[in-house]
């Protein structure tokens, strides 16, 4: 493999507003190969593990409701430098700020504010490695764990 990877993710607020399209022309051309894609919805169980470092914060319980809200696309980023380059893109995490510190990021683009900012971007090649594992290997296996439990 060419470079690192990092898990990128258009948050319901980024793919309900149609955003998914526009974004991912920034990712390419920005040089990121998308290496791998899917359209998940996350339930309040997921959504919860993903962002299990944040659960004793005050805005966890809204950010889980955000979360699972509606449909979402994970991707995973190939490039050198993926993690710092795919944060550096983004922008920072309040949107607000983001219009006006970094007018160019994909947070100033769609995001609304601190919650609602559009997109996800793995802070290090460790979490990249953990998230990376969350969505294309665990949380694979957990989703079809619960369908053939519904199916038999
Ligand atoms: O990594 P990044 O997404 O930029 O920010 P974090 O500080 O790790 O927070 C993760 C996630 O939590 C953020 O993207 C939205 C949400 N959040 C929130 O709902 N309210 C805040 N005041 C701060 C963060
Ligand atoms: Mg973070």
């Amino acid at each position: 493999a060419v470079g690192q990877r990092t898990l990128a993710m258009i948050k319901p607020d980024g793919v309900s507003g149609n955003y998914t399209e526009e974004i991912k022309r920034l990712i390419v051309e920005a040089g990121f190969n998308i290496v791998k894609e899917r359209l998940t919805q996350l339930e309040k169980e997921a959504a919860s593990a993903f962002y299990d470092e944040h659960s004793s914060r005050s805005f966890f319980p809204h950010l889980v409701s955000y979360m699972t809200s509606g449909p979402v696309v994970v991707m995973v980023l190939e490039k050198g430098d993926a993690v710092s380059d795919w944060r550096g893109l983004i922008g920072p995490t309040d949107s607000q700020k983001a219009k006006i510190s970094h007018p160019h990021s994909i947070r100033a683009l769609c995001g609304k504010d601190s919650q609602r900012n559009c997109v996800h971007g793995s802070d290090s090649t460790s979490s990249a490695e953990r998230e990376i594992n969350f969505f294309f290997k665990d949380f694979l296996g957990w989703m079809l764990n619960k369908q053939n439990a519904k199916h038999g």
